[in-house]
């Protein structure tokens, strides 16, 4: 009889209905390439010899192999226990690894500069910026010129700051503490501008330049050539770019924010969303982007973005060795980002970790079917298996954990969070 042992290699050959691993088949390979093939639900074991190629059943219920073969299921187990365990820990140190790099982007400052004349239009652009109505706007708007007395600063927390001012020239001046620490340290500035072309916006431009990383150019107040026949906007583009040696100017309009203005005149936003896209791009870039998503008015986009990147990820990652680790990574992330984005703040590794077990008690065979899915050779159908339900299951998890949160609710509700959940995974959420 040849020697199996605990070091032997040892694998799920097999997955059974319903991810049972009891049920599965288990193959140990020994050094002089004999397998066992054990089957549990039958009771039966097949030993393949490694030089022949020969197959042979074994009677489990004989006698004279009785212990032996019992022994050996019962160790196959052992083994399979002491991997379960090894993969937690990997499994956790993934997931706190995934963390601490999120962590990093939670603890950045940002800082945006707008920058433009008296009444160009700054403070309308901060609110339609923000997605805000007239209602809760964050930048007071105004006929009179200089409404904003030179500098204000919009301290959204204590990471996120806007600046509002005619020019640096005068945050320079200002001298303050806030204003030196933040001119030191812009990320994004937004120099904006309004009517007919004027060279004279260069130095501004200029100067905005050499104080930061990326510098939009705003042409504010686009319906005053609304009344006007053929391409007088376009043209008037053309030679903002020109005279301000830009690739790139961004049209916009931003009217209705005036108290003055009659309630029932509607707001009128355009070309907005495409400045705020390539801000939002280029903050992504420098892992930003949440720290700004956090005080838009509509956060449903945010979300939408972190759910949908996820469940892309986790697809991709159902193909991958381990997969269980990385999945539960990208989950546990992103569920993380969910709670930033609505609370403004971190949520810990074990909190997440504490979660998820909501989601596993009511769905035990597709998690444990990821989870073991993990240690199964790859062949092309379990992997299509594992891809979809990792994509169902993440996309259900968060999208319960998304309502909870935009319900103003806390996750430590878990309560809600399975109502939730059972409500989207069976499909009646949608
Ligand atoms: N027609 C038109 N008017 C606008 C637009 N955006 C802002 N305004 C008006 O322009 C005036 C000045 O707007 P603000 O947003 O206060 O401009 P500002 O640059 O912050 O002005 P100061 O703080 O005074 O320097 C207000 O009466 C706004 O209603 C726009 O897109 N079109
Ligand atoms: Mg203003």
């Amino acid at each position: 009889m040849p020697e199996f042992t605990h070091k032997d290699k040892l694998y799920i050959a097999d997955l059974a209905e319903p991810y049972d691993i009891k049920k599965s088949l288990l193959t140990i390979t020994n050094s002089s390439g004999d397998k066992l093939i054990i089957d549990p639900k039958n009771k039966s074991v097949a030993h393949r010899y490694g030089n022949t190629g020969e197959s042979v059943s074994v009677d489990l219920t004989a006698p004279k192999h009785k212990d032996f073969y019992q022994g050996l299921v019962k160790n196959a187990y052992d083994v399979i226990q002491e991997w379960i365990k090894d993969q937690e820990i990997v499994f956790i140190k993934a997931i706190e690894a995934e963390y601490e790099n999120l962590v990093q982007d939670f603890d950045k400052t940002l800082n945006i500069a707008i920058i433009g004349n008296v009444s160009c239009g700054k403070s309308s652009l901060i609110n339609a910026f923000l997605m805000r109505n007239r209602n809760n706007q964050v930048a007071k708007v105004g006929v009179q010129a200089g409404v904003t007395q030179k500098i204000q600063v919009y301290r959204l927390d204590d990471k996120v700051r806007l600046i509002d001012s005619p020019g640096l020239g005068d945050i320079r001046a200002e001298n303050s503490e806030v204003t030196r620490k933040f001119i030191e340290n812009i990320d994004v500035g937004i120099l904006v501008v309004s009517g007919a072309a004027d060279a004279s916006q260069k130095i501004f431009f200029d100067d905005l330049k050499r104080s930061c990383d990326s510098v939009f150019v705003v042409l504010s107040k686009i319906d005053v050539w609304d009344k006007f026949e053929g391409q007088a906007l376009e043209d008037v583009i053309n030679q903002w770019k020109k005279y301000l040696r830009v690739d790139r100017i961004y049209p916009v309009c931003t009217f209705g924010y005036d108290p003055q203005i009659s309630g029932r005149t509607p707001l009128d936003i355009r070309g907005v969303d495409e400045l705020r896209e390539d801000v939002e791009l280029f903050l992504e870039n420098r892992g930003k982007k949440l720290l700004l998503a956090r005080h838009m008015s509509q956060k449903r986009k945010y979300a939408l973005g972190i759910i949908l990147s996820a469940v892309t990820a986790v697809g991709v990652q159902a193909a991958l060795p381990g997969k269980a680790v990385w999945i539960v990574a990208t989950q546990s992330t992103a569920i993380i980002s969910l709670y930033y984005l609505y609370k403004g703040k971190r949520l810990t590794p074990t909190a997440v970790l504490a979660l998820l077990p909501v989601f596993a008690g009511e769905a035990v065979a597709t998690n444990v079917f990821l989870f073991f899915a993990s240690f199964i050779p790859p062949t092309g159908v379990v992997e299509l298996a594992a891809a979809i339900t990792a994509m169902s299951i993440t996309g259900a998890m968060l999208a319960s954990v998304n309502f909870v949160l935009s319900d103003g609710l806390d996750l430590d509700d878990k309560q809600a969070l399975k109502i939730n959940w059972t409500v989207i995974s069976s499909g009646q959420g949608y």
